[in-house]
């Protein structure tokens, strides 16, 4: 098994196609890197704060979204992030982890071709349902936020976090000007930024798709942002929020999947 130390994440899995690569962390199944046609296609921070999970990549929300739901003691976007993942497959291209939580068994499936596919695979193998919310929590890494257009989400449904959790619609483009924390009712995205682009695709998995930047603020609060770091990410997460939320009874499975597809360059 081809693992190596990345400098802030530890040990990684290195998958590849042709000259791309992609880096998984067994800690958190965490896809810490993706390069693509020689660019980085994720965007990670360049510090770590001790005990945190590395911010940037693609981490796993699960088996909640957010705040835990009834236990403010609990860590936010769940436990999967910072668990320790048994690796059990791991191919030139692909890798497959595994964790279970109680009751609930949860696997990861990472591969890469001429797009980046991960799929987050929850199987209920107790004998109450079980509420469940989760994200593929993507930060895509970008040249210059205000350059950066969300384009196909005109006339899409949202709920605001930022201003009440209210419901609203998308009108136009999404762009990025100041802090912006929404739950999309799609199941798709596609981010422009200049020349490059990129397509989210939950490929029917999802019903909900977030949008987060923190801009300056936020960023500040965050503590493992540089400054001047929100203007080279968004993050265009596939999920289970909001609306979306799930409830996996006895024996259930389900997935949640982000496909990763690059745009042509446009000239
Ligand atoms: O997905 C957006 C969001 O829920 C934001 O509200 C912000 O909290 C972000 O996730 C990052 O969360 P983290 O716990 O990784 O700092």
């Amino acid at each position: 098994m081809h693992i190596f130390e990345h400098h802030l994440a530890g040990p990684v899995l290195r998958l590849s196609s042709g000259a791309d690569e992609a880096l998984v962390a067994p800690l958190g199944a965490h896809v810490v890197g993706w390069r693509h046609n020689g660019r980085d296609m994720l965007w990670c921070s360049a510090t770590r704060l001790p005990g945190k999970p590395l911010r940037g990549g693609i981490p796993v929300c699960w088996p909640w979204f957010g705040p835990h739901p009834t236990d403010a003691t609990q860590p936010a976007h769940g436990i999967a992030r910072q668990s320790p993942w048994n690796v059990i497959e791991h191919t030139a291209h692909s890798a497959a982890l595994q964790l279970t939580h109680g009751d609930l068994e949860v696997r990861l499936d990472v591969s890469i071709g001429p797009e980046l596919k991960v799929s987050l695979r929850t199987h209920n193998a107790g004998s109450a349902t079980v509420p469940l919310s989760a994200a593929l929590h993507t930060y895509l890494a970008v040249d210059d936020i205000s350059q950066v257009r969300v384009s196909d989400l005109d006339g899409a449904s949202y709920i605001d976090t930022l201003d009440g959790w209210q419901r609203k619609t998308q009108n136009g483009d999404v762009i990025f000007d100041r802090e912006v924390d929404r739950i999309y009712s799609v199941g798709s995205a596609t981010l422009r930024d200049g020349a490059r682009g990129i397509h989210v695709d939950g490929v029917g998995t999802s019903h909900s798709l977030v949008v987060w930047n923190p801009w300056i603020d936020k960023s500040a609060r965050l503590g493992d942002m540089a400054d001047g770091a929100y203007q080279r990410m968004v993050c265009l997460e596939t999920a289970w929020a909001g609306d979306d939320a799930r409830r996996l009874s006895p024996g259930a499975t389900e997935t949640l999947t982000t496909v990763l597809r690059p745009l042509a360059t446009s000239r």
